[in-house]
């Protein structure tokens, strides 16, 4: 991705679309300021950009808005590879601590805490810029026996994100399962049955991963073995660096009954409903591979003689080829109340892409 601000305004007919290539710290100030003019939520990323989708009423002050803040980031902000690293803080959530082991997701875990910073033992290794992260400072209560603590870090990635893996590289006091959106990938020491008093927290543990959604949710539990009543004798503790290496799918623009607004149609599971796939200099949709494409769950329909209904045309006289491509409607796809659907499918490369458009689905 090159650097700088890279921004595109789409005018939807039901408000404003911007596209802006910035820093995530930015992207979250914009979506605290915009919150209620916007109706769809964002998606923050510094790789594919940030997309605010604005209400009708609100689009002159943002237009105003935008062209300054192209202004003013286009010194600063830089648009990221798809790899992000994050570093234990106390941004992670930790639920507990329990007297006993409990999986994670378990009702038992209560309520999410934010994490502190917590006393560090002398011996234990730095992963810096990584922080010891604990539920207290100092431990707390009954520590004459085994406590379990389980930890919790959330990222998002970017819509429909794929190829994602990584390395999980963590240390514990005393010992800590891993688990990526629910699913084990490894641990040191023993966090069940009974503690084998290793020294594990001499030592971090790396932990390869690959994983699917567009967040990915690290999960430790963290067992501190039992020990002296003292709490700088028997302290407990997390540190963790995690990659996280992704793609993002190629994000184009759409028209669904191209040139109309709203973009109604009877919910009667009948029907085709035309969408416009709107070709650029990026873009070539000669490239979308039509046997792909799917809105939301339904396949470009076929013609009597097994071709695709797809054509190939100028519909917004940008000059760049579009593509027009029906789908037929079928029940439980579309409900009324309905105000997006998303287009995805692939190009002939294999790399994915996606768009969103309005609809307005009539009982
Ligand atoms: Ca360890
Ligand atoms: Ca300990
Ligand atoms: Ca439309
Ligand atoms: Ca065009």
């Amino acid at each position: 991705m090159e650097e700088g601000v890279q921004t595109t305004c789409i005018r939807a007919e039901s408000g404003l679309r911007i596209n802006m290539y910035i820093q995530r710290p930015i992207c979250d100030i914009i979506f605290i300021m915009f919150h209620p003019h916007i109706f769809r939520k964002p998606s923050c990323n510094e790789s594919r950009g940030y997309t605010l989708f604005l209400k009708e009423d609100y689009m002159k002050k943002v237009i105003s808005f935008a062209l300054v803040l192209i202004a003013i980031f286009s010194m600063t902000a830089s648009a990221s590879a798809d790899s992000q690293t994050i570093y234990s803080d106390t941004s992670v959530t930790v639920f507990g601590p329990l007297d006993e082991y409990k999986p994670i997701n378990d009702p038992a875990w209560g309520a999410a805490h934010q994490a502190v910073l917590t006393w560090i033992h002398p011996l234990w290794p730095a992963l810096d810029p990584a922080f010891w992260i604990s539920n207290t400072y100092y431990i707390e209560g009954n520590i004459a026996g085994d406590t379990w603590r389980m930890f919790r870090k959330t990222v998002d990635l970017c819509e429909n994100a794929y190829d994602i893996s990584g390395t999980i590289t963590a240390n514990s006091d005393n010992a800590e399962e891993v688990y990526v959106n629910g699913t084990f990938v490894g641990s040191e020491g023993t966090v069940q049955g009974p503690a084998d008093n290793g020294w594990w927290w001499q030592t971090s543990k790396d932990y390869p991963y690959e994983a699917t959604g567009d967040t990915l949710v690290f999960d430790f539990i963290v067992r501190n073995y039992a020990g002296s009543s003292y709490p700088e004798s028997n302290p407990t503790g997390l540190i963790f660096q995690i990659s996280v290496n992704y793609s993002c799918p190629l994000e184009v623009v759409i028209d669904i009954k191209p040139g109309s607004f709203p973009s109604c149609f009877n919910n009667n599971g009948n029907g085709l409903i035309p969408v416009a796939i709107f070709g650029s200099e990026s873009f070539d949709v000669r490239d979308v591979d039509l046997s792909t494409v799917l809105l939301e769950s339904l396949p470009v329909a076929m013609k009597p003689n097994g071709k695709y209904m797809a054509a190939y045309q100028d519909v917004d006289l940008d000059s760049y080829e579009d593509l027009v491509v029906k789908f037929q409607d079928e029940d439980g796809v579309f409900e009324p109340g309905d105000e997006f659907a998303t287009l995805t499918g692939n190009l002939f490369d294999g790399t994915p892409f996606f768009g969103v458009g309005d609809i307005c689905v009539r009982p």
